[in-house]
């Protein structure tokens, strides 16, 4: 059978990649695009249906075959894949929170003298969860009793993880009956994995039952810590104004781009990028200054808090060195394409490893060190500024988006109560009202299976006519700012009636992006503090919301979707179903689980089918609630954005409009 090659418009619906797409075959450039239509996904493993857990396999479970060599069942080997992968995702997010630890341990000891406590309230806030005493201490020494509490939940031999108490009580009730209550962060993780070993746990729930236990390891546990200690040592993020989408790479600049998950290297090279030695060095070198921008969730991470503009999503690490004005990638950890390598060889970029853990073959690695973090930041950049001169010809396609990033729980709740009162009140009584039919959170990445930015794009537009606020992260909350939702504007263009309404009184987009991929435990403590204020049950299963990644491909994607449905939220991934081998699998994590812990993981391969399973969810609560029907007909007769509309009418018709009589 013939392959299918796609044309640059049938790959992605981003103009900026369309544009570098043709670019790559004007070239010859391989793609991860051109990459996924040559490579035939094996169908076999497509389905979870390939055990290689011994050498007595791989079993491959299709036709008549339906045990493994050591007779494990289909369910036992779609289910211990699935469990697998989850395990892999929580272990990268919980490996990255023990990193921020440590740092700010070294930073409390005064070990790391280029980190600073940029939050000492939210240090002060955590301290206390953590049972830390803080009357009357130094912000270090508070500092460095959090980090040594915090690094004792990765391995502490019995108990509970302390930030299961954040959870409305009645979820804690659900886990605790269950035995679901994370005890150690990296314990889940083990003890999961042992589960998957040839000719251990084969019961299809009970793999799944422990996934879960994993993944509330991560999102209840390794997420949030990641998330806390970035706030803590790098301010908790508000609204800043930013750009976003490979325009924001500058001709007469060095292009920098920072790549990967971790802001600890990240934010010292945005300090060190304001270095005026460093702008006269490349002044010398005929640049005009040092222009930064990210890809994936270094990018978020940067653009929270310092506005760092995003040069784009997953699918566009590669094309952004294809513009031929990046001097150097220097990534950190998850989400690096190894295809990197072969286009950075094309241009004149570098491509700089940075993390102990990882190495690429082919890039220059300069390993990051916390204890002389500026000056690693500083070297990397004279190197980035040293290609400049070496730099051949460009393409940069003009497209760049403006957008309000910067929406962590701590300003929601202060945007809509204000500082003395800050409270979910307001959010709640939309929702209550009926102004917010409920809310969605559309996480996640992209994956060149599916069209680029498509699901995205059209998910939450979708939402958004149908009055329902938008959350995002990772690169789905990427995709949106490149298309322009994310600013105040977008509400008074896209939004129903209602939600518009709302977004003019508080004057806030209709699409919130709250962060990176660690930042999925905001949303948890959103959908927390909702439940707890009141008129929306008691329970995050009671909110009218939905979590979903449209365009998902990692496996951190997974243990995120794992942790939000067994804290009760119905969860939709989007394109390839990697548990279609088993109908039992299935019916686990869906009805077996909505019975079980009140939330349920589906995979939907169409997007209007997504669409409408969220809303019929949405709906669906908002009646078990006893909540008013969705009526977008009460609203919309107040708000800015009818003046223009007042005043394009005829003369007549205007004073009709405003004084209700002619
Ligand atoms: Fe085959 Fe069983 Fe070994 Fe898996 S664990 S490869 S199913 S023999
Ligand atoms: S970066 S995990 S592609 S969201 Fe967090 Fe994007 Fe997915 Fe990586």
């Amino acid at each position: 059978m013939a392959k299918k090659v796609r044309t640059p418009e049938e790959a992605s619906r981003d103009p900026a990649a369309v544009a570098l797409l043709k670019r790559a075959a004007e070239l010859e450039v391989e793609t991860c695009f051109a990459r996924a239509d040559e490579i035939v996904p094996c169908p076999i493993g497509a389905e979870g249906l390939c055990c290689r857990n011994c050498a007595m396999g791989p079993c491959r479970l299709v036709g008549k075959t339906d045990r493994g060599v050591c007779g494990a069942t289909i369910d036992t080997v779609v289910a211990r894949n699935f469990a697998r992968a989850v395990a892999v995702g929580a272990a990268s997010h919980i490996d990255h929170a023990r990193d921020l630890a440590r740092t700010l341990l070294a930073a409390a000891e005064g070990k790391a003298p280029d980190y600073k406590i940029r939050d000492p309230y939210k240090l002060v806030e955590v301290a206390k969860d953590f049972g830390i005493k803080t009357d009357g201490r130094e912000i270090g020494e508070i500092a460095r009793d959090l980090a040594l509490a915090a690094l004792a939940e990765f391995g502490q031999i019995e108990g509970e993880v302390v930030y299961v108490r954040r959870a409305p009580q009645k979820r804690q009730q659900i886990w605790r009956q269950l035995g679901l209550v994370p005890r150690a962060y990296d314990w889940e993780v083990v003890d999961l994995l042992h589960r998957t070993h040839i000719g251990n746990d084969q019961d299809a729930e009970h793999l799944l039952h422990q996934s879960m236990r994993c993944a509330l390891a991560d999102g209840w546990g390794g997420s949030m810590l990641a998330t806390d200690i970035t706030d803590i040592l790098f301010g908790t993020p508000a609204p800043v104004l930013s750009e976003a989408n490979l325009g924001v790479l500058r001709e007469d600049m060095v292009n920098v781009i920072i790549h990967g998950h971790e802001p600890t290297l990240s934010e010292m090279i945005v300090a060190a990028a304001q270095d005026p030695e460093l702008i006269e060095y490349a002044k010398s070198k005929g640049a005009e200054g040092i222009n930064l921008a990210g890809i994936c969730c270094t990018a978020n991470e940067t653009l929270m808090r310092e506005g760092v503009p995003l040069a784009g999503n997953f699918l566009q690490q590669e094309l952004a060195i294809l513009t031929g004005a990046v001097e150097a990638m220097v990534v950190d950890v998850q989400c690096i394409m190894e295809g990197l390598v072969p286009i950075a060889d094309r241009f004149h970029t570098e491509l700089i490893t940075t993390s102990p853990k990882v190495r690429i073959a082919g890039a220059t690695h300069i390993e990051f060190d916390e204890h002389r973090a500026l000056e690693i930041a500083k070297e990397i950049l004279r190197r980035a500024i040293d290609r400049f001169p070496e730099r051949g010809e460009t393409f940069i396609p003009d497209y760049r988006s403006p957008l309000v990033p910067g929406f962590s729980h701590e300003y929601i709740d202060y945007a809509l109560g204000g500082y003395y009162r800050g409270s979910f009140r307001p959010l709640n009584d939309a929702i209550i009202a009926g102004r917010i039919r409920g809310v969605v959170a559309d996480i996640g990445c992209n994956n060149p299976r599916i069209c680029h930015d498509e699901y995205h794009y059209y998910v939450v537009s979708e939402f958004l006519k149908n009055d329902i606020l938008v959350v995002q992260t990772g690169c789905g909350a990427i995709a949106s700012a490149k298309k322009g939702f994310m600013t105040p504007e977008a509400a008074l263009e896209i939004a129903g009636p209602g939600l518009r309404e709302v977004c003019e009184a508080i004057g806030i987009p209709p699409v919130l992006h709250m962060g990176a991929c660690v930042d999925n435990s905001r949303i948890l403590t959103v959908l927390s503090q909702m439940a707890t204020e009141g008129g929306l049950g008691e329970d995050i299963a009671d909110i009218p919301a939905v979590g979903m990644a449209t365009e998902w491909m990692s496996e951190k994607a997974l243990a995120i979707a794992t942790y939000c449905a067994a804290s009760g939220a119905y969860v939709i991934m989007g394109g390839r179903n990697p548990v279609s081998g088993s109908e039992t699998v299935i019916r686990l994590m869906t009805e077996g689980w909505e019975k079980k812990v009140g939330g349920k993981l589906e995979f939907i391969a169409e997007a209007d089918e997504i669409v409408r399973k969220a809303i019929e969810h949405i709906d669906k609560k908002r009646a078990d609630l006893g909540l008013p029907e969705y009526d977008p007909s009460k609203w919309g007769k107040s708000g800015d954005w009818r003046i223009q509309e007042v005043l394009d009418l005829p003369f007549e018709e205007r004073i009709q409009a405003i004084y209700g009589k002619k």
